[in-house]
C-alpha cells in the first residue's frame, strides 16, 4: 500500500460538487481508500487567462495502484465529470485530479512527475496539505511548511469536508 496525495480543482459550474464527486470517485475504486479530505478552499487563480477563482482540495489516499494506473484513474474520473480537452494552457477546468506525491517516490517522466513539480509554489496545494498532514515533508526530508510563506496566491477556507 502506498499513501499518495491528490490534488482537486474545479472552477467552473458548480465547483465545490465537482470537487466532491471527485473525491467521492475516487473512495469508490476498490484498490483506492480516501483516509482523508481537506476542507474546500476559495483560491485565486494561477497562470492561464484571466478565469473565475477556484475550489481546492487536498484528499489523502492509500492505494495498491502503481503511480500510473493511479494517474490514468484520476484522468478517467476527470473525462467521468465531464471535462473536455482544452488546447488552452491552465485554462478553465469542470475539475483536475493532479498526482501530487505518491509513497516516497521520486518520478521524472514525461507523462508523470512527483512530487509535482509546481506544488511548492502554490499555496492552493500547500495550505489544504499541510491541513491534514501539517508535519508532512518530501520525499528529500523537507518540510512542506517551511515553503508556505513563499508560496503564492489567495486561499481562503469556505466549507469543511
Ligand atoms: N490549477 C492550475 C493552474 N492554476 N489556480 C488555482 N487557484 N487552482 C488550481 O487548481 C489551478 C490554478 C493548473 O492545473
Ligand atoms: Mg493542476
Ligand atoms: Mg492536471
Amino acid at each position: 500500500m502506498t499513501t499518495a496525495y491528490i490534488g482537486i480543482g474545479s472552477n467552473v459550474g458548480e465547483r465545490s460538487s465537482f470537487c466532491r464527486r471527485a473525491v467521492s470517485a475516487l473512495d469508490d475504486t476498490p484498490e483506492i481508500r480516501v483516509t482523508a479530505a481537506s476542507g474546500l478552499y476559495e483560491t485565486e487563480p494561477l497562470g492561464g487567462p484571466p478565469q473565475r477563482s477556484f475550489i481546492n482540495l487536498v484528499a489523502r489516499i492509500e492505494t495498491s495502484l502503481g503511480p500510473r494506473t493511479l494517474l490514468g484513474v484520476c484522468k478517467e474520473i476527470e473525462r467521468m465529470l465531464g471535462r473536455e480537452p482544452s488546447d488552452i494552457r491552465w485554462g478553465p477546468r469542470v475539475v483536475d485530479l493532479d498526482v501530487l506525491t505518491f509513497g516516497d517516490e521520486k518520478i521524472n517522466d514525461e507523462d508523470l512527475e512527483v512530487p509535482h513539480p509546481r506544488m511548492l509554489q502554490r499555496k492552493f496545494v500547500l495550505v489544504p496539505l499541510l491541513e491534514i498532514e501539517p508535519e508532512a515533508s518530501d520525499p528529500w526530508g523537507a518540510r512542506y511548511l517551511d515553503w508556505i510563506e513563499e508560496a503564492e496566491g489567495k486561499v481562503r477556507l469556505v466549507e469543511p469536508f
